[in-house]
């Protein structure tokens, strides 16, 4: 390899270090309770602590089933764990909205934490996603309240993710994205989670998953009823494809200074 091919690699290298070392996660989420209704309105705090105004369920993210810029559709696929199968398939979670208790049952993707740790979803979006923010929301109804909506998981990004699914494995290209945990609040009526980055962009990313945790309450099966990715596909370019971009840069720059010598 040339120096300057070096040298260009070398500069993007520390360009994209320095975005890194800057960018951090920022996770608000928000608990509405069931008066509220299914069209309710999450732009301001809600009932449980920390809770704050966020984006609502969007029927027009990029993981939506009826968002036409979507190539093929993305998929969610449970990797680990046990889903309730008397409940809704993972569509449920990109139908653009969320239900009560009258549609709980077609509408919604239980996980079963009895006797596991963690439970891992991970969705396909079919190509890489430059993602602005992701959101997630869960729902529950049990009459006197459970902390069965409280979303308690971490998520991860990877390009290059080849069927082993560990997201600790360096060789699978899994980024950790961000720690969530709504707490442990007991009520009825839902919860959302927006996670979004201070650089404006949480990565671009085909694969996204999630480790999902029992977020501290009895019986705390997590009831998912929407998972959003907002954001637009990109084409990424290949690093060596960059480098020679960079080389025949500063080639045509040299030529362009041999012809005025
Ligand atoms: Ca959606
Ligand atoms: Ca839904």
């Amino acid at each position: 390899m040339s120096i300057s091919k070096w040298t260009v690699c070398a500069a993007a290298s520390v360009a994209l270090i320095a975005e890194l070392a800057i960018a951090a996660p920022v996770v608000q989420w928000n608990h509405r309770p069931t008066g509220d209704g299914v069209g309710t309105d999450w732009s301001s705090a809600g009932v449980a602590p920390g809770d704050v105004g966020i984006g609502g369920p969007s029927g027009s993210d990029y993981a939506n089933t009826s968002n036409n810029n979507m190539a093929n559709g993305a998929t969610v696929a449970l990797v680990v764990g046990l889903v309730n199968s008397g409940f809704g398939g993972f569509d449920a979670l990109k139908d653009g909205g969320i239900v009560d208790s009258a549609g709980l049952n077609g509408n919604t993707a239980v996980l079963t934490m009895d006797g596991n740790a963690m439970a891992r979803l991970m969705m396909d979006l079919q190509q890489p996603v430059m993602i602005n923010e992701v959101r997630t929301f869960t729902g529950h109804f049990w009459g006197p309240g459970s902390g069965r909506v409280n979303q308690k998981y971490d998520l991860y990004g990877s390009n290059s993710f080849s069927g082993t699914s560990d997201p600790i494995a360096t060789n699978e290209g899994w980024t950790l994205i961000a720690n969530v945990h709504t707490g442990a609040f007991v009520f009825d009526g839902w919860a959302g989670v927006n996670i979004t980055d201070t650089t404006g962009t949480l990565g671009t990313y085909q694969y996204l998953m999630m480790d999902v945790f029992r977020a501290g309450t009895a019986n705390d099966h997590p009831f998912f009823m929407e998972w959003d990715v907002l954001g637009e596909a990109v084409v990424i370019p290949e690093p060596s494809g960059l480098c020679l971009l960079g080389i025949g840069l500063v080639g045509l720059m040299r030529v362009r200074r041999s012809k005025r010598s």
